[in-house]
């Protein structure tokens, strides 16, 4: 499906008007809100053992307290009264959160967002952590210690084992649940409304390609493209607009596609307010085209230019980001795709699926046509955090087949942590990973993609319907407040 990104602009094609998969929409919300209800119930379990140890506090903790998330730890003052309030703020580059064990939990905060919470839990020792999958592994786990309020929530505080708690499956209400209900549903409306119009709900689509400038010079015909490196104002959800960090405005940045044999220019120009480089990571290169300051290259200053050129010699699904301070420029969005194809036309579909071959039972078509080709670039970090595509649900865009349709993928993963990437109803075949066509090529339903990967799928959408995509980290894709992050959705007409 093609997603017009102007919301003041109506769309052409076939997705205007009432949509038949609406209504399996809602349905499919249904299913889903009673996945969550379960998931939430078992990690509320975890999570509710430590409210009876309770013992009173020597020494009154401050009503506010600043607590700081990192990776991967919690820092802070961590002594409080209890009714008073914890100003979190996430001071790191990757999304955390802070549980207070048994109490309240933060929204998943970006790097640089904060939020407060109140410390509605009785005096004594309770353990916080951020419950991001692995973070609290990793160190993200501290000791908070709550003293008798100064008013506030004082009634019921001294009660061992008893503290009023807005998370606890014990003191949930059926009205606690049936509002989790129905936040689910809601939060998939103004995807549905994607869906049935067409219409984006965001401004701003990254990951296009971008058409060379051809210069000849002594003989030689080069592709030339101007990356300028830029922070600008990027929506990552309907009314959620951060600074991102770009190639020429957009996240993902432009696709610079192309054929062995290519002599090809990249004209970086800084406008970042910091140094920068440009590494093609996964194309084949000269040692001082490879973009690492200081050892390949002398650091390209803020205002600077450099240009890396070179002669393409391999087929290649590769991605292009900053080598310098990657650990911030990349997951705050300066990432894009390089897909360069053997000589001779074809592109890469010729290259890496394996037509006329048997895999698992299933004979891989010999005239095989794929109808539609796609990027999938996973983040989960820095300001852009959990998305696709620079984009978090409901922005993410839906795809649209036609049923028999094949479809390619490639997913990137430019984040920090491995996304189990999850088509429903159709195995993927993971023809080619990190752009090298596999000799055994396998179907699997979630493929892993791990960071600095690149896995290519085909998959043939054999039956109607709206078919969920998603990362199977449920915490990618899902929260209390409903759907978010690392989702989208493939509509199959008949
Ligand atoms: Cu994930």
């Amino acid at each position: 499906m093609s997603v017009d990104q102007t919301p003041t602009q109506d769309v052409s094609g076939s997705t205007k008007g009432e949509s038949p998969y609406s209504g399996m929409l809602v349905v499919l919300a249904g299913g889903i809100a009673m996945a969550l209800i379960v998931l939430s119930i078992g990690l509320i379990g975890r999570s509710s053992g430590g409210d009876g140890d309770s013992g009173k506090a020597a020494g009154g903790g401050a009503t506010n307290v600043a607590v700081d998330l990192s990776e991967f730890k919690i820092s802070g003052d961590l002594n409080v009264a209890s009714g008073g309030t914890l100003d979190i703020t996430n001071k790191g580059s990757q999304i955390h959160n802070l549980v207070i064990d048994g109490g309240g939990k933060t929204s998943d905060l970006n790097g640089g967002e904060s939020e407060s919470l109140a410390v509605d839990v009785a005096p004594g020792t309770h353990v916080v952590y951020c419950s991001i999958s692995g973070h609290r592994e990793a160190g993200m786990e501290a000791e908070l210690t709550v003293t008798e309020g100064s008013g506030g929530s004082g009634e019921g505080a001294s009660t061992s084992g008893s503290a009023s708690t807005s998370h606890s499956t014990d003191e949930m209400t059926i009205d606690d649940y049936v509002k989790m209900d129905q936040q689910m549903l809601d939060s998939f409306n103004p995807f549905v409304e994607v869906v049935k119009t067409g219409k984006a709900n965001t401004k701003g689509i990254g990951g296009k390609d971008l058409e060379p400038n051809i210069v000849t010079e002594d003989g030689v015909v080069w592709k030339e493209w101007t990356l300028t490196a830029e922070i600008v104002d990027w929506e990552i959800s309907p009314g959620k607009t951060v600074k991102a960090w770009t190639y020429n405005g957009t996240v993902p940045g432009p696709i610079l596609r192309g054929e062995v044999g290519d002599h090809i220019r990249v004209k970086l120009i800084n406008k970042l307010p910091m140094g920068t480089d440009i590494h093609m990571h996964g194309m084949i290169l000269p040692n001082d085209m490879d973009g690492v300051a200081p050892l390949t290259q002398d650091l390209v200053p803020a205002g600077g230019t450099f240009t890396y050129q070179y002669e393409v010699t391999e087929p290649a699904i590769a991605m292009y980001h900053p080598h310098h301070h990657g650990q911030m420029t990349v997951v705050n969005g300066m990432w894009g795709a390089m897909i360069f194809s053997p000589k001779g036309g074809g592109g890469m579909s010729d290259y890496t699926i394996p037509r006329g071959k048997t895999v698992s039972g299933v004979t891989i078509p010999a005239d095989l046509k794929v109808a539609q080709e796609h990027n999938m670039v996973l983040n989960d970090a820095g300001v852009i955090g959990l998305s696709l595509n620079g984009k978090s649900f409901p922005a993410t865009e839906p795809y649209s087949l036609k049923t028999g349709d094949w479809m390619l993928v490639n997913y990137y993963n430019e984040g920090l942590q491995y996304h189990p990437m999850h088509l429903h109803q159709f195995p993927q075949l993971v023809i080619a990973r990190d752009g090298i066509p596999l000799d055994y090529p396998y179907f699997a339903d979630t493929i892993s993609v791990g960071p600095g990967e690149r896995y290519t799928v085909l998959f043939q959408a054999t039956k109607p319907g709206i078919w969920v995509w998603h990362c199977h980290i449920l915490t990618h894709a899902e929260s209390e407040e409903g759907m978010f992050g690392m989702v989208t959705a493939l509509a199959v007409a008949d």
